[in-house]
């Protein structure tokens, strides 16, 4: 018994050291700036700047925490602090009338503490907790914030070195209740509407006992809404004051915050009017209240120990080092050094680290997808209504959550996909009865397929059709459900939602292509948002043969078969084809659209050696921009396969393609370009389009921006770094298929592969010496790696591996479920 109890605390204490030892290998990453956030105090009279609404203060200087449900910006200010506060479900109209996101609540804490010492404040992303520290008159104040996801509540806590020093006042306000709110002198008259009927809010504030409470409706899709702000201090005492809660001679307070809404994610929430999408069942006033008593009665400490589980779980399986040494410096000074030519990569490693941060803080399971803004929004009317936007962002959004070792993060996609889907279909229905009769199967069977075009939200889904982008939205969505499948292996996943999904496209699609010679063609077809300009591309328009195409009023050509519509065809179709064979299914329409997929022609290559935009096009920039943000030419080289290593002047195609459109543009199109460039094994120009997004387009507290604010760069660019480190989307997995010169040393820890392979890489002069991979489903495992074969490979028990290797010296070997299996690098 003593010997059994000995063993077990050796072992206990081996894995405990073992522990310790992995974290210390691991850095702490902080957002961190010795300077308050500048903030006007609420001026809600901000309305627009070059047509949306724009608050730099908040933009570039708080910092985000989130748990998925909920948003907050700390300002971290000693005079007065504002946490602003926001939840993804409560819309109002929104700039474009179908529903948008919009400021949930301020807080507002009156410390009147003036001129302070030794200031701090800092967001440590290894935790999820943002800090304010600081001195006044010999005493030292601490101030602690989280959003706990498991208890779905917003944690401050203050304490101060001296017992009874701590007095504050929490003001609570909702924003933009009537004009009341606006201040803006310009734009007072203009913003009057941006207030009135469905933009406007009701809502009423209280404060009792030590509990501050606010409440009230949205008219938009008659949506109430609630928080409950509970003050606990310690010694001293809490007193409500009129509609404010004062504190006075405390040693420490917590401040606990719950926010909610009637909103429930549900199929009907998409097919019902606009007023009947809330669900009357819920009372927000109720869910809050009991959100905060759970907390209260949980109280600090487990509060803080389940958040701290529960974040970490997800943001420790990932650690990279990009041949960097921690900086000693302020956030905001190491991104200025950087803008200015001293390009740390450091801070390219923060960044990355950063991103799976946001997402974990903007997407977890039974909450909403993150959106443009992630889960925060301070704004009446968010920029582009903080929606979820189908030609590119939404999925951007999500193209690094697998790689990056956050499948779970993507729950909350699945499940929003699920609840619109009914809607998509009759979309789908829609789009065939109106562009493709003939192909009309009977409406509302399903058998039409479902599509979703390039504007959604919480409540709201568009259709395509005519437009500026065409229907390959679809596919650029159905493919994040094919990659799910693909890095998770989860067959069921396939079986039940992943599989049904893109049969169910595939039949949209066959019903959007229509015959051309010997091909098939999607029409009417439209690549995103890319519209003429000039004269004389309306007459080379105008003079083409057939004319195929015509440029509506609003400059789009709409025309057929471009290269973003046939590519995703060609994807989904490609994608079904191997859902069927994995789960053995036969059918005559799987023979169909094998069939199909032959005749849709999606790649060619023009007169500049570029790929072609438009199948009518000769020259590069023949029809659109030729600077145009969008590539949508190129979604398949990433986050498609078909332009891949086997097809060579492709590659070299899409290469002159990215050369030809230049990298000055938006923040989230450089991700894009960061990650065609990754695919084209062109590290050193993946990490230009890196660094030139990091010096235009980031901003001090790291988010990034179109500009304004939008939280797709940031997601694009994490999964850019982790596509430069590891690819798997051919027929083996790749370690280091894209490395920069600048990062020729490293390592990581915790990539994810298809076929849920597990990697962590190091290498020294730009050569890897350490490979190990764990198994998370058992399965083949490919390598591609120079001089790979004929390493030896060991599992964990040291035993001897059995791998085999083709002509191109990739190494393939057989591995259990959980078992690790590590390259002796040193006989290579
Ligand atoms: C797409 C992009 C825009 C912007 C908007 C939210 O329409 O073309 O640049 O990102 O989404």
């Amino acid at each position: 018994m003593k010997r059994l109890l000995s063993k077990g605390l050796f072992l206990l204490t081996t894995c405990l050291s073992l522990t310790i030892y992995a974290d210390s290998s691991r850095r702490i990453y902080e957002v961190w700036k010795n300077e308050q956030a500048p903030n006007q105090g609420g001026d809600w009279g901000i309305i627009s700047a070059g047509g949306t609404p724009f608050d730099k203060n908040w933009e570039y200087n708080s910092y985000p925490i989130g748990n998925g449900y909920m948003g907050a910006n700390i300002f971290g200010r000693v005079d007065t602090e504002r946490v602003q506060l926001s939840d993804k479900t409560l819309h109002n109209k929104g700039i474009y009338g179908g529903g948008g996101t919009t400021g949930f609540a301020e807080l507002f804490i009156d410390f009147n503490h003036g001129k302070v010492k030794n200031y701090r404040r800092s967001l440590n992303i290894n935790e999820a907790i943002a800090h304010v520290s600081y001195e006044k008159d010999g005493v030292k104040y601490n101030r602690e914030y989280f959003t706990s996801y498991p208890d779905n509540v917003m944690v401050i806590k203050l304490t101060s070195s001296q017992k009874g020093k701590l007095a504050f006042t929490v003001r609570h306000q909702i924003p933009y209740l009537g004009l009341s709110a606006l201040s803006n002198k310009g734009d007072a008259e203009k913003s009057k509407n941006y207030f009135k009927g469905k933009n406007a809010r009701t809502g009423q504030l209280s404060a009792q006992g030590n509990t501050l409470k606010l409440d009230g409706n949205i008219p938009m899709f008659n949506q109430n809404y609630a928080a409950e702000i509970k003050i606990i201090a310690q010694g001293g005492e809490v007193k409500a004051v009129d509609k404010s809660m004062v504190v006075a001679n405390a040693d420490s307070a917590l401040i606990l915050v719950a926010l909610g809404t009637d909103y429930r994610l549900s199929d009907k929430l998409f097919t019902n009017p606009n007023h009947m999408k809330t669900d009357k069942s819920i009372d927000p006033k109720k869910v809050v209240a009991e959100l905060v008593a759970k907390a209260e009665a949980k109280g600090y400490d487990a509060l803080k120990a389940t958040h701290l589980k529960d974040y970490q779980n997800l943001f420790k399986r990932v650690s990279v080092k990009l041949n960097s040494q921690k900086s000693e410096l302020p956030s905001h000074l190491l991104l200025a050094n950087y803008k200015k030519g001293q390009e740390d990569t450091y801070l390219e490693e923060l960044m990355f680290q950063f991103g799976r941060y946001l997402l974990i803080a903007s997407s977890r399971e039974k909450t909403l997808p993150a959106n443009l803004q992630g889960v925060w929004s301070q704004y009446h009317m968010t920029p582009w209504t903080g929606g979820y936007w189908h030609n590119i962002n939404v999925q951007m959004n999500y193209w690094g959550v697998m790689n990056t070792n956050l499948a779970e993060c993507f729950e909350s996609y699945i499940e929003y996909f699920k609840a619109y889907v009914p809607k998509a279909k009759q979309h789908a229905d829609a789009y065939v009865k109106k562009l493709n009769p003939s192909k009309l199967a009977k409406e509302g069977t399903g058998e039409n397929g479902w599509i979703i075009g390039t504007s959604a939200n919480a409540f709201n889904i568009s259709g395509a059709g005519g437009g500026h982008s065409g229907p390959g939205t679809g596919g650029f969505t159905s493919k994040l459900l094919m990659e799910y499948y693909y890095f998770t292996q989860d067959k069921k996943f396939l079986e039940e939602t992943g599989y049904p999904a893109m049969l169910s496209m595939s039949k949209f699609f066959s019903k959007a292509l229509v015959p051309d010679g010997d091909l098939l063609l999607v029409k009417p077809s439209a690549s995103p948002e890319n519209k003429v300009r000039k004269k004389e591309q309306v007459e080379f328009i105008k003079n083409l043969p057939g004319h195929p195409g015509h440029v509506d009023k609003k400059g789009n050509y709409i025309t057929i078969g471009c290269t973003f519509d046939q590519g995703f065809v060609w994807e989904n179709h490609m994608d079904t084809l191997a859902g069927a064979k994995i789960l053995s299914k036969q059918s005559p329409f799987l023979d169909q659209i094998k069939e199909e997929a032959t005749k849709l022609d999606p790649i060619i290559i023009g007169t500049s050696g570029q790929i072609k935009e438009y199948r009518e096009e000769e020259a590069y920039s023949d029809i659109g921009d030729p600077r145009h943000r969008h590539i949508s030419h190129l979604c398949t080289l990433y986050p498609g396969t078909l332009i891949n290593s086997n097809k060579p002047e492709w590659m070299k195609a899409a290469k002159k393609t990215l050369d030809l459109r230049g990298n000055k543009t938006t923040g989230w199109a450089m991700a894009h370009r960061m990650n065609c460039r990754a695919r084209l094994k062109q590290g050193d120009e993946a990490h230009e389009a890196y660094k030139t997004f990091i010096k235009e387009r980031t901003v001090p507290n790291l988010w990034t921006l179109h500009p304004p604010f939008q939280i797709d760069g940031n997601f694009g660019t994490m999964a850019g770094v982790a596509e430069m480190l590891i690819q798997s989307h051919e027929a083996y997995i790749e370690p280091l298929p894209a490395l920069p010169k600048a990062w020729i040393n490293g390592s990581y820890e915790g990539l994810v592969a298809r076929g849920n392979f597990v990697f962590s890489a190091k290498w020294k002069e730009g050569k890897i010496s350490y490979l190990t991979v764990t198994s998370r489903m058992g399965g083949v495992c490919r390598i591609k790696y120079t001089g790979i074969d004929g390493v030896t490979l060991k599992d964990s028990k040291d035993n001897i591996i059995k791998t085999t290797s083709n002509e191109q010296g990739h190494v393939a070997f057989s591995t259990r479920k959980g078992e690790s299996y590590t390259f002796n690098i040193k006989s290579m």
